[in-house]
């Protein structure tokens, strides 16, 4: 049975993690063991380099936080994501490499052709089924985190008007396999809309896991 690989992306407080984790419980309740995953992170190596690329207290430039982020990835696909589609198993994932191009490319300027070779060494190629869009102003997202009452980290720390590029990013994305969600809306109203997309597009083959 083919896996089938879903990712959820956009920025800061958008409710990426609501939402991957509310896809997973529905996926659940078919009777289905989802592997869900975050990024960077969800192997001993990529959790390592997280720690590092998020510590507010480490100073680094955007070449060294790229290359953070993409051992991370490399580490997590190659134990984790690419064995779990190779076995049939349905992959959630808490953001993905569009990150890298709206943190790294857009965000920090790095050069979009070099940062899209360097991933691809990390991913094997492998690419999303289907990419979650969540579209939210920054100030929306800001004003969210910040209920949360966590310190901010690194990324986080970034000036305003690199997390406009951000948002800017992922709100200009088009292409096979994105869907933009408007995630002011209710967490229940943004869940039911990537639900219903999720199965207008893989319907039969989550039926046929489906326990
Ligand atoms: N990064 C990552 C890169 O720079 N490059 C990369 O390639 C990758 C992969 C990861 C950092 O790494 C950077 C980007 C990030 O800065 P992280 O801690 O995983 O760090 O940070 P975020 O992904 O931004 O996670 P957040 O927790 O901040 O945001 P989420 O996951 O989007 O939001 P979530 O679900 O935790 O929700 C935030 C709050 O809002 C509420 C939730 O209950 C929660 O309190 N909420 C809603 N409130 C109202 N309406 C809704 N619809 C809501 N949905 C959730």
């Amino acid at each position: 049975m083919a896996g089938i690989f879903l990712v959820v992306e956009g920025p800061e407080g958008a409710g990426k993690t609501t939402l991957a984790r509310g896809l997973a419980r529905r996926l659940r309740s078919l009777g289905i063991d989802p592997v869900e995953v975050r990024e960077p992170g969800g192997t001993p190596v990529a959790e390592a380099a997280r720690q590092v690329v998020l510590d507010p207290e480490l100073e680094t430039g955007p070449v060294s936080e790229l290359f953070l982020i993409l051992a991370a990835r490399a580490d997590l696909v190659a134990r984790i994501i690419q064995p779990a589609l190779d076995a049939g198993r349905v992959v959630v994932s808490d953001r993905y490499d569009l990150s890298t191009e709206a943190y790294q490319i857009a965000g920090r300027g790095l050069d979009r052709d070099k940062v899209l070779q360097a991933n691809a060494i990390a991913t094997g190629g492998l690419e999303p089924d289907l990419m979650l869009v969540l579209d939210l102003p920054v100030h929306v997202g800001r004003a969210r985190q910040g209920r949360q009452g966590k310190e901010p980290d690194r990324l986080e720390r970034a000036e305003e008007a690199m997390h406009e590029r951000v948002t800017d990013f992922f709100a200009g994305l088009t292409g096979a396999g994105v869907v933009h969600l408007d995630a002011t809306r209710e967490r229940e109203i943004v869940e039911e809309a990537a639900w219903a997309e999720v199965i207008a597009r893989f319907g039969e083959t989550i039926g046929a896991h489906a326990g």
